[in-house]
């Protein structure tokens, strides 16, 4: 954790239990009690968000990583940017906020009076099933056919109809951290992203995989949840 993000969580954590949560575009999910934010956290989300804290992020001034389709490698670029999630000169504003280190996504959802969601009450907001959304259709890395319409890129939110659950952007897109702990340093991420192809399956319900809480990446993003109280 770098002093910058130990800093924003500190102020953050003043706002928490306070208030009553905002509940705008959320649904309930009764299984675990919850309410969940019906699509993943928007750069324009989490750019309102720094400019009423004047807060700067991990990714304001360290590397993140994205993936180039035209070469099939990861890259570092100090212009990987949550507010530019699929370029610098494409207005993408309603597309998912990426290159936000887990410690900062949680201060977003302290903020909201919220949290991440467990893997258990990410897989409750599936209710195990599948549907489609925007993944990588081809074999990763070579190739991506972008049959969904968008090719090797995150997709604004609600760009596929909604699960079951009534939840937008589950499965693909970018993934989604979790509060759950993994090894050391590392939290679970759930959902996949438009990078995740059939052969690997990562926007499956059940598949998990884990990223060190620093991560800064161009497919991942997040969600809050919020403890019902009845
Ligand atoms: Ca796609």
């Amino acid at each position: 954790m770098t002093l910058r993000n130990a800093i924003s969580v500190i102020i953050l954590l003043f706002l928490m239990g306070c208030e009553t949560p905002i509940l705008e575009d959320v649904k309930a999910i009764e299984e675990v009690n919850i309410w969940a934010d019906e699509h993943e956290v928007t750069s324009k989300d989490f750019e309102e968000f720094q400019n009423q804290f004047d807060l700067r992020i991990a990714s304001d001034s360290i590397s993140g990583w994205w993936f180039s389709a035209d070469s099939s490698k990861w890259k570092s670029s100090f212009t990987a940017s949550h507010l530019r999630p699929n370029g610098a000169f494409i207005d993408d504003s309603l597309s998912p906020a990426v290159q936000v280190s887990w410690t900062d996504a949680c201060a977003y959802c302290n903020a909201r009076n919220g949290r991440l969601p467990t893997t258990k009450e990410w897989m409750a907001m599936t209710s195990g099933s599948y549907s489609p959304g925007n993944i990588w259709e081809g074999y990763f890395p070579l190739k991506d056919e972008g049959l969904d319409g968008f090719l090797a890129q995150s997709a604004p939110v609600k760009s596929f109809r909604a699960h079951e659950t009534g939840l937008y952007d589950l499965f693909g897109n970018v993934w989604e951290w979790t509060s759950s702990a993994a090894e050391e340093g590392k939290y679970y991420v759930k959902g996949g992203s438009y990078l995740s192809d059939y052969n690997s399956g990562g926007f499956l319900p059940d598949y998990t995989m884990a990223f060190s809480a620093d991560s800064l990446r161009a497919d991942l993003g997040f969600r809050c949840v919020y403890t019902r109280s009845n």
